[in-house]
């Protein structure tokens, strides 16, 4: 309780943390583990010198002029002054964690990279982000997500810098600019924040039509992730692989999450927006924080190098452009698991540089224009951001190989080069450093011949191709997708004041599906143009694996809310607590006000529906002392025979198409809050564990959605068959 003045050393890490190693700034030889950190018992000055106060300047007496003589006031001001680096341009917001990867050693005959051998462990840090937003925005916007898995190889860093969805809005660099103006606030404003419901963005991808892909994955329940966690990855690019021979494939990345691709709904990601705008950072750190170790494989599509990079008709180096899986099926070649939270966020989070030209040996580019331009860009960024050329110095990008160079100098120059020579070829320093031959494991770029062609700024013919694979995705959606989907373009188009941009983005919407177009103009109250882009004479392919519906996948991790009452049994309580403990979930007890943390981890006064992935309920709770079911804002109605917080959050609960179960006087409580007590995914019953076995049933497909058909004009089956894979 009294504040601690007995000098003693820094507490220690707690145990969820991780940091990157104690490497020194030239890469393996080692120092010290305590050497990325402060030391010592005493406050210092940062030159070590010990202080007696900070809080109070110098002064000609207490109530005199401060002294310019001040140095301890004057650095302590003037780091103060310039603790902010500039956020990122893009993917400012963001969340990350540390972890291993572990080979399956599958992938060792198609590349020669180490990491990808039989039983090969790696560390990794990977961060999460979304696009848009600064990086105080709220992490449930509608947005695309970045996934940057850096991998601190034998043979260097290799990043994988890739996003949730595998599909980008521009195919050439030189665009990304535009997409990215037209996509941030409007500049007069600068609103909206972080999202894509504004005139700018929809003029833009509305004229420029090869963004019509992409767009239509981010209105789909993939721009609204219900974790980082339950997120697909995707390299987008197609990479070539290099094989121990020097034989080559051309490869697609994915990663698949163990716990499945789940989304929130749309009145979720808003309520969050306000209730817990640092959601997904929150779950990620609790998950890890809690054992609850996030997982997911490595897998690769492995295609052809033929001399015309296309496959099955689908251009490779498009990356508008996806394979289906039914066509080139995903193999897995390791699993990642995350297992360290971060221990400082700026040094490690905010400090990390992805580049996606750090590669490794067996694994190369391909000249995918998109992929060119990035390849320039992300190096060069990190000179404003990190201030200078030597941010591969900074703990969190420090490789794990050993690093002779030859670069010098800069800002920020951690490391004190000795020698006389960082030049090549020289006798003064022995010679050293020398070159690596491919078997020493050095980087050869694949040889690849260059087609004899005209210097000209144009794009191949199939680029033009911008409707087809919208079409493949909408085929594949379930009908409850597309109402998301129909969903979430009438709302951002509703958000727009432009006529034209509204007319112009149905012209688009017409050239995807009549459905589509038609259900959406009904919304904006528009007239529905005919489409202008002729249909292809065969349907798009069947690939039911882009759908998210249908699959049953393990609940570890997911939060389960206990709701009780002064009159639960709380030994039922105890018991349903342990078995949603035993099946992997995370259960917090709500109580009507707060206790020992141990036992009750919310109050009526802090619990939203929106936390929790299901509900269940110990009885049937009548308002609690500080209730005002009158007046109470955030109440669904005066109910006198429940708490009014409680009528809000079965609302909610059941409005979000979760699971909801309750033993004793529960359906009482049920019937008071308008719930139908035969509804599907309501799960009553006096045995309360059973009740919870239930519900842990109905959450291994995340939703109850036949809660809610899909209207009638949007019904009819998705021509995509039935979905595959799946636990
Ligand atoms: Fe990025 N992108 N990007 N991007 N990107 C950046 O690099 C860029 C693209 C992606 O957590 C920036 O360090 C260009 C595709 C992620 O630190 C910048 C183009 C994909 C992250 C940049 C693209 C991505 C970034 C901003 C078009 C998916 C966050 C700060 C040619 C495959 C990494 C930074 C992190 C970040 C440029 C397109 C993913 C400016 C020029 C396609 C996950 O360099």
């Amino acid at each position: 309780m009294e504040e601690p003045v007995e000098p003693r050393e820094p507490l220690p890490p707690k145990p969820d943390r991780s940091a990157p190693a104690p490497l020194s700034a030239t890469g393996r030889s080692g120092a010290g583990k305590d050497a990325r950190t402060q030391n010592g018992a005493y406050l210092t000055t940062a030159q070590g010198t010990r202080l007696p106060d900070s809080d109070h300047s110098l002064k000609a007496g207490p109530r005199g002029p401060v002294l310019l003589q001040d140095h301890h006031l004057r650095e302590k001001i003037t780091h103060f002054d310039h603790e902010r680096i500039p956020e990122r341009v893009v993917h400012a917001r963001g969340a990350a964690a540390h972890g291993v990867f572990e080979s399956y050693g599958s992938g060792a005959r198609i590349s020669r990279a180490a990491f990808l051998a039989d039983g090969a462990r790696t560390p990794v840090f990977v961060r999460f982000s979304t696009v848009l937003g600064s990086r105080g925005s709220a992490d449930t916007v509608r947005d695309t997500r970045g996934f940057a898995t850096k991998f601190y190889t034998d043979e260097g860093v290799f990043d994988l810098v890739g996003n949730n969805i595998p599909v980008f809005f521009v195919q050439d660099a030189i665009k990304f600019p535009d997409v990215v103006h037209a996509a941030k606030p409007h500049p007069d404003r600068e609103i909206p924040q972080a999202q894509s419901a504004h005139d700018t963005f929809w003029d833009f991808v509305s004229l420029h039509t090869e963004a019509t892909h992409h767009t239509l994955w981010n209105m789909s329940d993939r721009g609204i992730p219900r974790s980082y966690r339950t997120m697909e990855g995707f390299g987008v690019h197609t990479f070539r692989l290099v094989d121990a021979e020097g034989g080559t494939c051309l490869v697609k990345w994915h990663w698949k999450p163990k716990l499945g691709v789940h989304s929130l709904t749309w009145d979720e990601a808003q309520l969050i927006g306000g209730l817990d705008p640092d959601y997904h950072r929150r779950d990620l750190y609790d998950a890890i924080e809690a054992g609850a170790f996030p997982q997911w494989e490595l897998g690769v599509q492995v295609m052809p190098d033929t001399p015309e990079q296309t496959f099955e008709g689908i251009d490779l180096l498009d990356p508008t452009k996806l394979v289906p899986e039914e066509l080139a099926p995903v193999q897995a070649l390791g699993l990642l698991t995350l297992n360290g939270n971060p221990t400082n966020f700026f040094a490690e989070v905010e400090q990390v540089a992805f580049h996606p030209g750090h590669l490794v040996p067996g694994i190369d580019i391909t000249d995918d224009p998109l992929l060119s331009g990035r390849l320039f860009s992300y190096l060069d960024t990190q000179i404003t951001r990190l201030g200078g050329p030597n941010f591969a110095q900074i703990p969190i990008n420090r490789t794990h190989a050993p690093v002779n160079d030859m670069l010098r100098d800069g800002f920020h120059q951690d490391a004190v080069h000795s020698g006389v020579a960082p030049y090549q070829p020289n006798s003064l320093d022995g010679g050293c450093p020398f070159f690596a031959g491919a078997d020493d494991h050095a980087f050869v770029e694949h040889p690849l011949p260059v087609a004899e062609s005209a210097k000209v700024r144009q794009a191949p013919a199939d680029f033009d191709d911008h409707f087809s694979q919208p079409r493949l995705f909408w085929a594949a959606m379930t009908p409850v997708e597309r109402e998301h989907i129909i969903a979430a373009y009438t709302f951002e188009l509703g958000k727009c004041y432009e006529p034209a941009v509204k007319e112009r983005t149905l012209r688009v919407l017409a050239n995807i599906d009549p459905l589509l177009c038609t259900q959406v103009a009904q919304g904006l109250g528009l007239p529905a143009p005919e489409p202008d882009e002729p249909s292809a004479d065969t349907p798009p392919p069947a690939s039911p694996a882009l759908s998210q519906l249908g699959r049953r996948w393990p609940v570890t991790g997911r939060t389960l809310g206990i709701l009780t009452g002064p009159d639960s049994d709380l030994a039922a309580v105890d018991a349903v607590r342990a078995a949603a403990r035993d099946a992997g979930l995370v259960p917090l007890v709500v109580a009507p006000r707060g206790g020992d943390p141990a036992t009750v981890q919310r109050s009526f006064a802090t619990a939203r529906s929106v936390e929790f992935d299901a509900v269940v309920l110990a009885g049937s709770p009548g308002p609690a002392a500080d209730a005002d079911p009158a007046r109470d804002a955030r109440a669904a109605g005066p109910h006198a025979t429940l708490d009014p917080r409680l009528v809000l959050l079965l609302a909610e609960t059941w409005r979000h198409a979760k699971a909801i179960g309750g033993w004793d006087t529960a359906p009482d409580a049920f019937a008071a809050a308008g719930l139908p007590l035969d509804g599907p995914g309501i799960v009553l019953g006096t045995d309360p564990v059973e009740v919870l076995r239930q519900v842990v049933e109905l959450l291994a497909e995340h939703r109850v959605w036949k809660r809610f058909p899909a209207r009638s004009a949007i019904e009819g089956e998705p021509t995509g068959g039935e979905p595959t894979g799946g636990e």
